[in-house]
């Protein structure tokens, strides 16, 4: 095979004497052997890339011959082999004629009958006609000879028979570049100390970098993880502190009673909290040791939460039953991230008696998985992304609330939100927050907010006047939505298309809602 110097050669000396290269098939090497194009387009794409030269591709069809259209071109048909062999007087049997030509006997006898060369009489076949020309032999051999064939629908025949496959011709038409000449001059590849000093630089021709290889497989973000940072990016602008939320098995003291959620309060029994068991059960098929954990670290706090409960205090009646410990200590999957918040409010109050009682306002946020036994539909998994927010002050009021929500939301291009009063056990007054769609024409539910309970924070020790307002929402909802999907599998999951991962597009929250609708409606819940 000849070297690229040899092929480089070639065709700048070919391109001198001829001026251009109408088709580089007809050039042959020394030993006037054809050059493979894929040869020939290596040397050609180095030297356009010095202007040397500049090509074209043409593309041709070529026709070859398969191995059984050789086999025809050789020795002939399967319909002439079938001819012959029909003896001209008493004919032949098919049993005979199959014993004589093996699997040409019946391809051959369909095309032969067709052809009106033979016919059957029982089971004898005779001949019909004295002579045959075999044409498909003759339109072989003049495909062997010249690539192609004068008839088109004989190729297509031909083809459809497996007698002949068709290939792309790849040669290249090739004509002087503005940099034409005889000689490669050498480029540097690299700018070096020397060149710098003596200043070769300047007249050096430099090789182009040939960025043409493949991009670097790079990691791609998941489109959940792009909506939570510009959710970090919203809260960090805002001044909030990110919670620390790596620990999703949580006790149920932090995520149920420091919350002053009741213990027989539904949402504490198994079916939408996941429990941890130190022993395998078929009914709940979680086996963590251990299951429960008892090393509350400030008891009085825990007795503080305990009497709350069973009997009131910071202005509460309480909910008068007989508080367990047995039932805090628990350990669960947490349901929300507000077992965080209880934790880091709790810390807020003890920072405040550690400084000798000054309170430091306090705004926190979390976005991290939590867990909730639920039904699982188009739009509910068992685990998602809760994004909560915190804020601790003195004498913050519901309208602080609401204000800010407008401000949170506006953020997140939400520029209109509407309240709607709800229930949480952990926090009153409690409202839900929502958007009018314009592309869905309907109001959208974003979330869920109120202002932490007395009983919480009293007991954790912080002083009256300190108020704590809290929000939540979720981050698959406005994934979708940004990302127009309908069914959260397509997001979470092992249907997930992972080029939709690999290519989605960058997203930004801020950009006015419904404007997201690209293609398939989103599904709101
Ligand atoms: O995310 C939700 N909706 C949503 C959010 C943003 C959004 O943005 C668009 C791109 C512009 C669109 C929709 N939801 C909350 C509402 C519903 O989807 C709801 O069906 C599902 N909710 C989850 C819980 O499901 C069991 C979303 C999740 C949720 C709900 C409430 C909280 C957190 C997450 C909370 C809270 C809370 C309340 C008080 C104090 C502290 C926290």
């Amino acid at each position: 095979m000849a070297s690229s110097e040899e092929i480089q050669t070639l065709i700048l000396t070919t391109l001198d004497t001829q001026g251009n290269i109408e088709n580089t098939d007809s050039l042959r090497t020394a030993d006037g052997a054809p050059i493979p194009y894929l040869a020939v387009v290596g040397v050609l794409n180095s030297l356009a890339s010095k202007q040397m030269v500049t090509y074209t591709t043409i593309e041709k069809d070529h026709y070859s011959l398969t191995a059984e259209g050789n086999e025809i071109a050789d020795s002939g048909s399967h319909e002439a082999k079938v001819f012959n062999a029909v003896d001209p007087k008493q004919g032949i049997t098919i049993a005979e004629l199959t014993n004589l030509l093996g699997p040409s006997a019946k391809i051959g006898q369909g095309k032969a009958f067709k052809n009106k060369w033979i016919k059957k009489e029982s089971d004898i076949l005779i001949r019909e006609v004295t002579s045959i020309v075999d044409l498909t032999q003759q339109d072989v051999l003049e495909i062997r000879e010249t690539g192609t064939h004068s008839n088109p629908a004989t190729l297509k025949d031909l083809q459809s028979r497996k007698h002949v496959e068709k290939a792309k011709l790849i040669s290249y038409s090739v004509s002087k570049g503005p940099k034409f000449s005889l000689t490669i001059e050498k480029q540097a590849t690299d700018l070096t100390a020397d060149m710098l000093a003596n200043g070769s630089w300047r007249t050096l021709t430099f090789k182009k970098y040939n960025f043409a290889g493949n991009p670097p497989q790079g990691g791609h973000l998941h489109p959940l993880m792009k909506v939570r940072e510009e959710f970090r990016k919203i809260f960090f602008e805002l001044g909030f502190e990110e919670m620390p939320t790596n620990k999703y098995v949580e006790s149920s003291f932090w995520n149920f009673d420091a919350l002053f959620q009741p213990q027989q309060h539904p949402a504490r029994d198994a079916h939408d909290t996941f429990f941890l068991l130190a022993h395998l059960t078929l009914e709940h098929l979680v086996h963590v040791d251990p299951a429960t954990s008892s090393n509350f670290s400030d008891m009085e706090y825990v007795n503080r939460v305990k009497e709350v409960h069973s009997h009131g205090g910071y202005g509460s009646i309480g909910y008068g039953y007989d508080w367990k410990i047995e039932e805090a200590e628990k350990l669960i999957l947490r349901t929300h991230t507000t077992s965080v918040s209880s934790n880091m409010l709790y810390r807020l109050a003890q920072e405040t008696k550690a400084n000798g009682g000054v309170f430091r306002p306090a705004k926190f946020f979390s976005i991290d998985r939590v867990y909730r036994n639920e039904t699982v539909d188009a739009t509910h998994l068992a685990e998602f992304h809760q994004v909560e927010g915190v804020i601790a002050d003195k004498n913050l009021t519901l309208g602080d609330l609401i204000g800010f929500m407008q401000v949170f939301f506006e953020k997140m291009g939400i520029p209109s939100i509407k309240f709607k009063p709800a229930f949480n056990p952990y926090t009153e007054p409690s409202m839900e927050i929502f958007s009018w769609h314009p592309g869905l024409e309907k109001w959208v539910e974003l979330g869920n907010s109120g202002m932490f309970r007395p009983e919480m924070l009293g007991a954790m020790g912080l002083d009256p006047d300190v108020r704590v307002i809290a929000w939540g929402l979720g981050l698959e909802r406005p994934t979708m939505i940004k990302y127009g999907l309908d069914n959260i599998r397509e997001l979470l999951g092992h249907k997930v298309d992972l080029d939709m991962i690999q290519s989605n597009s960058a997203c930004r929250l801020d950009k006015k809602m419904g404007k997201e609708l690209v293609g398939r409606d989103a599904v709101i819940a």
